[in-house]
């Protein structure tokens, strides 16, 4: 039986870590600001919305919510957009994603200053990724990296096998993954819709990334004995047996797959968290980078 990768913990573990520098900046009268913007009522955001502000406020990170309804013009979204970036006391901005239809996503990104993009969606902040310049970065990505890291199953010298190339998961964690250095070295194979026959691929991995989003579809004989499985999956089925009406389960059959595994991160309690803490890291991180531009002169 699979080792259960604790996300939850390994979360916690970071925002401690994270205190100490939000206390530091705190006392110098930087108080990191992350804004979150969220536009329409797409419940599944509400909630991650509601976890990141949470934990905003656990470190001692300032906070706001904007919400916007979903009729929102994506002029008056960028106008928002342009006054957080003009104001010194924000640090991180935020759109929350999916936008509603109407709003071409790609525009509202490019608007977000590169330094306070936390979530590291720019096109300046992915290019920099890309040629291995030391950037903000996505908060999922990176919360795999750490914790495959923190938990003993660090990827280098692995073949880590990634089903799905999202923009926000697959192809920022084959780019990080890949880069030189004791935290990468993986070498890394990215299937997708047009993969043929993905099973081939999927028994050759050592650490499985599984982010296709689709429900429970990565099952015991996709695997070899021994794998690593990470699960990105966050899906809502329904399910009459339990109080909301539905479960929320992750991309892999967690009960079949979990008797091949050397170790899984369950659904929830696994990447999830990882994913907010990193965002706690990267809006700490932005408020250190922007005091220190600011003050030299
Ligand atoms: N701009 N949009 C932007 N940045 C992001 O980084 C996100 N994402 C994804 C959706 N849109 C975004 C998130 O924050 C997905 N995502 C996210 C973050 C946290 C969790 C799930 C998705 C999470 O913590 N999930 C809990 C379960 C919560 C539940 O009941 O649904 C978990 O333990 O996995």
């Amino acid at each position: 039986m699979a080792e259960i990768i604790d996300g939850r913990r390994i979360a916690q573990e970071i925002k401690s870590e994270l205190l100490a520098r939000v206390q530091f900046l705190a006392a110098a009268g930087r108080t990191p600001k992350l804004s979150v913007v969220l536009v329409g009522e797409n419940v599944a955001s509400q909630i991650y919305v509601r976890m990141k502000t949470k934990s905003a406020v656990e470190l001692g990170i300032a906070s706001d919510t904007i919400i916007l309804p979903s009729e929102t013009s994506e002029e008056s979204l960028l106008d928002v957009v342009d006054k957080l970036n003009a104001d010194t006391a924000v640090h991180g901005i935020l759109v929350q994603l999916p936008l509603p239809a109407h709003i071409d996503e790609n525009r509202i990104i490019s608007a977000i200053s590169p330094e306070k993009d936390v979530d590291g969606f720019h096109p300046v902040n992915r290019g920099k990724l890309l040629v291995g310049e030391n950037t903000l970065v996505p908060c999922t990505p990176l919360g795999i990296q750490e914790l495959l890291i923190r938990s003993g199953h660090a990827p280098a010298g692995k073949h880590v096998v990634i089903v799905g190339r999202s923009k926000i998961v697959g192809l920022p964690l084959a780019t990080m993954l890949t880069q030189k250095g004791d935290r990468a070295n993986a070498t890394v194979t990215i299937c997708h819709t047009g993969t043929s026959n993905l099973s081939s691929f999927t028994r050759r991995a050592d650490i499985l990334v599984a982010a296709l989003g689709q429900a429970e579809v990565i099952v015991a004989d996709m695997v070899q004995d021994g794998v690593v499985v990470v699960d990105v999956g966050v899906n809502r089925v329904g399910d009459s047996s339990t109080e909301k009406g539905y479960r929320v389960t992750g991309d892999v059959d967690f009960d079949s797959v979990r008797s091949k595994a050397a170790a899984i991160t369950p659904v929830p309690g696994g990447v999830g968290p990882m994913t907010i803490a990193m965002l706690m890291h990267n809006t700490v991180q932005a408020a250190l980078n922007i005091s220190a531009s600011s003050s030299t002169g």
